[in-house]
């Protein structure tokens, strides 16, 4: 996996990169960079926004600094840059980034992913640079670095080697092997504590029974 991470402040990502699932990815040959747009910007000043036309509060992220930062890291023009790979403008109004989402995401050879900053986008940056919208819920960040975060964190663990045992992506919660519900609860030493015990079935050492407990923890969670 290749991924392209455009922004205005891309030290924020200096400490995810060195978290361990994110470490092991980039160490298996995967890729995370973050491209400034502030370093390809043409106007003057460093600047990247600008005022909303029609009025209003904030600052709007400029389509021709996009533009010179896409262009600038792909050498052609950014509307061919979409017939190549996955370029995802994150924005709070986008597509609600879930499991068969990310399952689709981790199967790309490459993204790219645009951060905006205070009010947004132009609006023709996503239309012509983007192959889609993705917002990770229905709340406003101050910028979309979070959500890009979350999103690689999602993808990244995906990838064969990310995490320490295979097993845990397989079961996990909103996996097929649950039939996309959520996880079962989970339980560890002390068996008991403050008189709160761990349901005997997974004391048992039988199996079956457990598979078939969790499965059923599973479904009834995923009702509510
Ligand atoms: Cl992708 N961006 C911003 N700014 N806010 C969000 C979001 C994205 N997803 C949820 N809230």
């Amino acid at each position: 996996m290749d991924i392209d991470v455009f922004t205005l402040f891309p030290g924020w990502f200096d400490w995810f990169r060195e978290q361990r699932h994110v470490a092991n990815a980039l160490a298996n040959g995967h890729r995370l960079e973050c491209v400034d747009y502030r370093a390809t910007t043409p106007l003057s000043g460093g600047q990247v926004d600008d005022t909303p036309f029609g009025g209003g509060a904030g600052m709007v992220l400029r389509v021709d600094v996009v533009e010179a930062a896409l262009r600038a890291r792909y050498d052609r023009d950014p509307v061919d840059v979409r017939q190549e790979r996955r370029v995802v403008a994150l924005t709070p109004g986008g597509r609600l980034l879930d499991e068969p989402l990310v399952r689709e995401l981790a199967a790309e050879p490459a993204l790219t992913l645009l951060c905006g900053r205070y009010e947004g986008f132009d609006e023709r940056i996503v239309e012509h640079f983007a192959t889609e919208a993705i917002s990770i819920g229905r709340y406003v960040l101050a910028g979309g670095e979070l959500a890009a975060m979350v999103l690689c964190d999602t993808v990244l663990r995906k990838l064969p080697g990310a995490l320490g045992d295979e097993r845990s992506v397989v079961e996990e919660s909103f996996s097929e092997a649950l039939e996309g519900g959520p996880e079962y609860p989970h339980y560890t030493r002390p068996a008991s504590y403050r008189g709160w015990d761990v349901p005997e079935v997974l004391l048992s050492g039988h199996h079956a029974r457990i598979d078939a407990w969790r499965r059923e923890e599973s479904r009834r969670r995923g009702e509510t």
